[in-house]
């Protein structure tokens, strides 16, 4: 049994690769992935999303329609070993303490941390999120998500990015033991949409399945 959470600053994606995951789960393209298996939803809850008004100062950065107050929770059976896992995701506004309890929570609870990043905004502001939380793993997962919102020299500006992570992580003596470059969105128009799709739901499948 592994307990993964997903963390992250605000509007990183958890929920959305969270969804994703469902939804691979569901319609079965699961065992089409690498490493893929059958593995059966046991129990999903979304409960603790709210909806944001629209136009709200806070979120105006990308007029998302819901935010997290309560964790998401999913938890999947892999059908040949019987093995139960589930992953938690709670919300990334930490100004909130509501949510912050999340945050803290899953912090403890967690077996496997994945810290979550968004490429479209500045890791700095990102790596306040990480600061604030005091309950680590020494070795954690790193997602880098929206990967299609970055518009040139994907490459190199992973590597740089991965290179800040690395460092930050260091400097709190926690190490990185694989990134995963993802795309959690059903995103119009992004060229390899379906490898970087199939890309979060391996990050998961791996993480639960292979420890
Ligand atoms: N383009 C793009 N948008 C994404 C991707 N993943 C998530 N989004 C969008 O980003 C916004 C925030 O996604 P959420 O999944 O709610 O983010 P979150 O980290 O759960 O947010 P909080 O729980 O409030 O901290 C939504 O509008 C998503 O549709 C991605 O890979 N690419
Ligand atoms: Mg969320």
């Amino acid at each position: 049994m592994v307990n993964i959470g997903l963390l992250g600053d605000i509007s990183a994606g958890k929920t959305s690769i969270l969804r994703l995951f469902v939804k691979y789960l569901k319609v079965g393209d699961i065992e089409k992935i690498e490493g893929g298996k059958k593995c059966t939803i046991v129990k999903t809850d979304f409960s603790g999303e709210a909806t944001v008004p629209r136009g709200a100062k806070e979120d105006s950065l990308n007029q998302k329609e819901t935010k997290t107050i309560h964790p998401n929770r999913v938890v999947f059976r892999e059908d040949s070993s019987g093995k139960a896992h589930t992953i938690f995701a709670p919300g990334g506004d930490r100004a909130r303490s509501v949510i912050r309890m999340g945050i803290i929570t899953i912090s403890r609870i967690a077996t496997q941390i994945i810290a979550v990043f968004s490429c479209d905004r500045p890791l700095e502001k990102q790596f306040e999120f990480f600061r604030d939380v005091r309950f680590f793993p020494d070795n954690i997962f790193v997602c880098i998500n929206k990967i299609d919102l970055i518009e040139k020299d994907a490459e190199k500006k992973v590597e740089e990015a991965k290179t800040k992570i690395t460092d930050f992580f260091k400097q709190r003596k926690i190490t990185i033991k694989e990134f995963f470059i993802t795309c959690a969105e059903s995103v119009e128009g992004f060229e390899d949409v379906q490898t970087y799709n199939d890309r979060t739901a391996e990050m998961i499948l791996n993480i639960t399945t292979d420890i």
